[in-house]
């Protein structure tokens, strides 16, 4: 339950090289800069900074014919460790956040969710916050950057088969992904994503019926099959005049209110498990700009209130 006494376990995860552009590797630092250990211990929660993660030196090798997933090695080498450390954290009764980093460390980091909420018997749902899909495969991509393939890895898509080496992970069955505020997609991935049937909430639906009433549904969903919430937060979710540091901005995105209200509602579902903070891109930020909004939004997924509220709405 999300409440005021988590035990939240800090993972930095400074891979950017599923990017297209560099300088998401100074995304866990910027995060820490903007105060987000003394934000989160401040509102009750037990804190264990784990520091950043560091790629060993020797890579896994790549199988035949990946190169249409850039610096495919290197992802597979991070998504190693960053599973092992999520699975970790999870198995010591953490809630592991994963400061990013570019998206591709989701496949890593649900990857370790999935094998810890296999072995407790505990459906897996992710709520996937992004302008993009991140649905492509590597014979989709037009691109060839792995942040955009994530979600369709973790979904069991083909392609990438190896990624985890001799720990493979469960796959996220494709019904539990919600993809939400979703307004770039590509032509082979949008097809992919149609014929899976993914749950798409896109900023046109958003603009429809509001994030409440859309949110209220995923979240009732993974309340009703006592499941395992994972947010995996893209900073591009965001609109870009909030959140300029990131290296793929697309316009329309989430505003100030309708992103904390969608951290408000998690926080009182009590049903968030896990967490990703992903595509924060320091070198493009606006003096600090984005990484503080983040953490205000993290503080909001956490409890902080405007108002003390009684029992009532948690
Ligand atoms: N769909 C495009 C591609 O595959 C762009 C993906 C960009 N992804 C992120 N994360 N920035 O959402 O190349
Ligand atoms: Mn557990
Ligand atoms: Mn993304
Ligand atoms: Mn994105």
């Amino acid at each position: 339950v999300t409440r005021s006494d988590q035990s939240i376990v800090l993972i930095g995860a400074p891979v950017e090289e599923g990017a297209g552009t560099a300088g998401a590797i100074m995304g866990p630092a910027a995060l820490r800069t903007a105060r987000l250990v003394a934000t989160l211990a401040d509102l009750g929660h037990r804190v264990d900074d784990r520091g950043d993660l560091m790629l060993p030196p020797s890579l896994p090798t790549a199988p035949e014919g990946m190169d249409r997933a850039r610096h495919y090695q290197r992802i597979a080498g991070w998504s190693r460790i960053i599973a092992d450390a999520t699975e970790a954290a999870m198995g010591q009764g953490g809630l592991p956040v994963v400061l990013g980093g570019d998206h591709s460390l989701s496949m890593g980091s649900v990857s370790g969710v999935a094998r810890h909420c296999a072995k407790a018997g505990r459906p897996l749902f992710v709520l996937w916050l992004d302008a993009h899909a991140d649905f492509n495969t590597p014979a989709t991509s037009p691109s060839g950057n792995m942040h955009g393939m994530s979600a369709a890895f973790l979904c069991g898509e083909p392609g990438l088969e190896d990624l985890l080496g001799d720990k493979p992970a469960p796959r996220l069955a494709p019904e539990n992904l919600t993809l939400f505020g979703i307004r770039s997609v590509d032509r082979d991935e949008r097809a992919l994503l149609a014929d899976r049937g993914i749950d798409v909430i896109d900023m046109r639906l958003i603009d429809e019926f509001g994030v409440s009433v859309l949110m209220a549904r995923v979240i009732e969903r993974v309340a009703a099959a006592g499941g395992h919430l994972h947010v995996s937060l893209d900073v591009d979710f965001l609109d870009p005049s909030l959140a300029p540091g990131v290296g793929t901005t697309v316009p329309g995105g989430a505003t100030y209110r309708e992103a904390h209200l969608i951290m408000e509602m998690l926080h009182d579902s009590g049903l968030v498990g896990s967490l990703d903070v992903v595509e924060l891109n320091p070198f493009l930020d606006d003096r600090g700009k984005s990484a503080l909004l983040l953490v205000d939004l993290v503080a909001s997924l956490f409890g902080r209130q405007v108002v003390a509220r009684g029992g009532g709405r948690r």
